[in-house]
C-alpha cells in the first residue's frame, strides 16, 4: 500500500552532489564497536582513530578493551595531541548522548576493578550482551579469557610474507656464520613458515574458542578484539565479529538500523579523501555479516 512517504523523487537542487561518494563522510550508525586502540604508546595510529570517532555517529559506542595501554606505559610513556583528541571526542559523545560502555581488556586490566561503575558518563563493564536491531544477542567481550597463549599471540599473529622473506635473507647470514663455526645447516624459513602455520591455527583456535563460549551461554554470536584480526565469519552457527585493531589495520565493527554488521577500515584522514588527496585511502567495507 502506498503513503505519503512513497512520493515520487524530486529532482535534487541546491547543494552540488559529491562527485564520488566518500566513505570519510559522517556517517550514523546504530552501534559501533572499537578495541586495541593501545593509547598510550607509539603504536596508536591516534590522528586516524580521532578522524574516524569525529566522523562517526552513533547510538552506543563499545570500547572492547586495551583501549588505554597500562602495560606499554609501564615500560615507556607516550601520549600525543592526537591521542588526546581520541579521548575528547569520546567523552564529546557522552556529552551529547552517545552510550558509552567501556569493557576492559587485558592490557587495561586495571579498570576490570571499576566494573559495575560509571566514570565521566562511561559505563564500565566486565562483559556485555549487545542485541542488535534484528533481535541478535552477542556476548561483547576483550576475548584474552579465551586465549590459550596469549603472550605469544602478537608474535604469532604478525608473522606474515614480509616476515618471511627477510627470514630468507636472515636465513643465508645465519648459515653463513653457522658455517664458520662448523656448525650444520639449520632452516630458519621452515622454522618460520611453522610459526606461521601455527599463527593460522592460533586464530582459528582463538576464533571457535570464543563462539563456543557465547554459544555455550545461549548467546547468537560474539564480538570481541584481542588479536588484532578484524573478521565477520559464522563458526557453526555462531556469529564471531571481531572488531580488529587501531595499531595496524584501524578498523571497527559497525551496525545500521537495520542490525547488519560490517567491518570498516579507516586508512586515511577525512579531510585529504574529501579534497582528492588520498585515493588509496578509502576504507574497505567488508565482511557483510550473514
Ligand atoms: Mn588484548
Amino acid at each position: 500500500m502506498r503513503n505519503f512517504l512513497d512520493a515520487p523523487t524530486l529532482p535534487s537542487v541546491g547543494r552540488p552532489r559529491p562527485t564520488k561518494s566518500s566513505p570519510h563522510r559522517s556517517r550514523r550508525y546504530r552501534t559501533l564497536f572499537i578495541s586495541d586502540t593501545h593509547l598510550g604508546t607509539r603504536g596508536c595510529k591516534a590522528e586516524l582513530l580521532a578522524d574516524f570517532l569525529a566522523h562517526s555517529d552513533c547510538q552506543t559506542l563499545y570500547l572492547i578493551g586495551d583501549i588505554i595501554d597500562c602495560w606499554g606505559m609501564k615500560r615507556s610513556w607516550y601520549w600525543s595531541d592526537a591521542q588526546s583528541r581520541v579521548l575528547d571526542t569520546i567523552l564529546k559523545k557522552v556529552e551529547d548522548g552517545t552510550r558509552v560502555i567501556f569493557v576492559p581488556g587485558n592490557h587495561d586490566e586495571a579498570f576490570r576493578a571499576y566494573c559495575g561503575v560509571t566514570l565521566a558518563g562511561v559505563e564500565l563493564r566486565l562483559e556485555a550482551v549487545h542485541q542488535t536491531a534484528d533481535g541478535r544477542r552477542l556476548l561483547v567481550t576483550h576475548g584474552d579469557q579465551y586465549d590459550g597463549i596469549m603472550a605469544l599471540a602478537p608474535w604469532l599473529a604478525h608473522v606474515g610474507d614480509r616476515a618471511y622473506t627477510l627470514a630468507l635473507m636472515l636465513n643465508e647470514v645465519f648459515n653463513a656464520m653457522r658455517r664458520m663455526l662448523g656448525l650444520p645447516y639449520w632452516s630458519l624459513s621452515a622454522y618460520l613458515k611453522h610459526k606461521v602455520k601455527n599463527a593460522a591455527k592460533f586464530i582459528a583456535d582463538f576464533e571457535k574458542t570464543v563462539a563456543d563460549g557465547a554459544r555455550a551461554r545461549g548467546l547468537d554470536g560474539v564480538v570481541c578484539g584481542h588479536i588484532h584480526h578484524a573478521q565477520i565469519k559464522n563458526i557453526g552457527g555462531t556469529l564471531y565479529c571481531n572488531d580488529g585493531d587501531w595499531v595496524e589495520s584501524c578498523s571497527a565493527l559497525t551496525e545500521d538500523v537495520r542490525g547488519r554488521l560490517q567491518i570498516v577500515r579507516w586508512t586515511g584522514l577525512a579531510e585529504d579523501w574529501d579534497i582528492g588527496l588520498a585515493p588509496a585511502a578509502v576504507p574497505q567495507l567488508a565482511s557483510v555479516a550473514a
